[in-house]
């Protein structure tokens, strides 16, 4: 497959880009090769600079649930364009999607819009110690929250992927208010509750993590750091940044049960376009400016566009049958990737929740970082690139998650999974 003008392109962008790419783990550089230039999507599949078309299980990272280029999202997008991109004043359409956000996701009674998953979490966190007036935090190594200073703290994505999970550049006297116990053990939070007296303000927590792979939460993991979180007057924070509209319409609090005292939002709810959400308990989210004294601000927060994106694509959500018909598709996409790998003698473990998926290149069971970061990587890597050749474009990182969409047919997901078992036999 011939990929010389993205590689051209590249060039070009590390000349005036740092690494060539505006977020890191978009360079393909922990798998070897340069990344490809994409011209334009549609559907299920995007194209690139040299007129190859893939099958797309990244969705730019998970916002795209109903495929690119849903015609209701762009003649939202286009309408709403026609009025004016910005105005930094308040519109109607941040009420209405709002409201959507609080009918939808249980913990959420109001909500504050934002322009990224950053600056949801990063507000969160300064709400959370603003309201307990405590300054420590715990969150779970292998999470990734966004890249404010506190949360660069053993986390996962790109950090994980290049190795560098405690980032040069955040100051140690911040880093050390972020406490990291590991996920899947409230064990290890039990010991840094007690350690850490009455200062520990927030939990924060990926209920389905989606930065490390896929890790799916243990069975009364979510439950416990509820009891802990309300025994110990600390804040839980679920980030369903990735997880929520996409494990359920209600995020992952809705599929397990379990309701935090905050959610942090991002990804499908801008509908493709740049978009950040936090909200939660009417008593939490009053403390902030400008009801409360708790700063946050942004010119482009509740953006126009981004709204109407949102608003359109939670509408497309809310259509009955919808979540079940992606859950057959990603049972479909899941089992067919572990039989594939099952057949040709390869050892993965698979993980599903959802339409979240991953392929762990390890032997074991993966329920947390140490687990997760046995994995082959260099084998991960040999996969990703022959699944490349084969026109499927999967997260170039051991530690991303898979994304099915609404797009995917049964003819592109067979084709997918006949992809798999070719690569697996190549590799094996
Ligand atoms: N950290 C994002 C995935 N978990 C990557 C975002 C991007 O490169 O677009």
């Amino acid at each position: 497959m011939n990929h010389e003008r993205s590689s051209i392109l590249f060039q070009q962008a590390k000349s005036v880009i740092p690494g060539g790419v505006n977020s890191p783990v978009r360079a393909f550089k922990s798998v070897g090769a340069d990344p490809l230039f994409i011209k334009k999507a549609s559907g299920c599949t995007v194209s690139d600079e040299d007129g190859n078309t893939f099958i797309d299980y990244v969705g730019s990272w998970g916002p795209m649930i109903v495929g690119h280029c849903h015609p209701d999202v762009i003649s939202a997008v286009q309408e709403t364009m026609s009025s004016g991109a910005s105005f930094g004043a308040p519109t109607e359409r941040e009420t209405v999607l709002a409201n959507m956000v609080i009918d939808a996701v249980p913990s959420i009674e109001m909500v504050r819009m934002v322009s990224s998953g950053t600056e949801a979490t990063m507000s969160a966190i300064r709400l959370a110690r603003g309201y307990t007036g405590r300054d420590k935090i715990i969150k779970f190594s292998g999470c990734y929250h966004g890249h404010a200073d506190s949360l660069l703290v053993k986390a996962g994505s790109g950090a994980a992927t290049f190795g560098v999970p405690d980032s040069p550049g955040v100051p140690a006297d911040v880093a050390k208010l972020t406490l990291t116990a590991e996920y899947n053990s409230l064990d290890s939070v039990r010991k840094l509750v007690a350690e850490n007296g009455n200062s520990i303000a927030c939990i924060i927590v990926e209920p389905v993590a989606g930065n490390m792979g896929t890790v799916p939460p243990r069975e009364g993991f979510l439950e416990g750091l509820r009891e802990i979180c309300t025994n110990e007057g600390i804040v839980l924070i679920f980030d369903e940044v990735m997880s929520g509209f996409r494990v359920a319409y209600g995020g992952v609090q809705e599929l397990y049960g379990v309701t935090p005292d905050m959610t942090t939002l991002g990804k499908i709810i801008g509908g493709g376009l740049p978009v950040g959400a936090f909200g939660g308990k009417r008593e939490i989210m009053e403390k902030l400016s400008p009801s409360g004294g708790i700063y946050q601000a942004g010119t482009l927060s509740g953006n126009p566009l981004a709204m109407s994106a949102g608003i359109a694509t939670l509408n497309i959500l809310k259509q009955p049958g919808f979540y079940k018909k992606l859950e057959e598709k990603s049972l479909a996409v899941g089992e067919g990737i572990a039989k594939a790998a099952k057949a040709a003698g390869y050892p993965i473990y698979s993980t599903r929740v959802g339409s979240m998926f991953c392929a762990f290149f390890c032997n074991g069971e993966v329920h947390d970082w140490p687990t997760a970061s046995l994995c082959d990587t260099k084998a991960f890597s040999k996969y990703f690139l022959a699944m490349l050749d084969e026109g499927i474009y999967l997260a170039p990182s051991q530690f991303e998650t898979g994304f099915v969409s609404a797009a995917h047919s049964d003819a592109d997901i067979e084709r997918t999974i006949a992809a798999a078992a070719k690569c697996f036999k190549l590799i094996a």
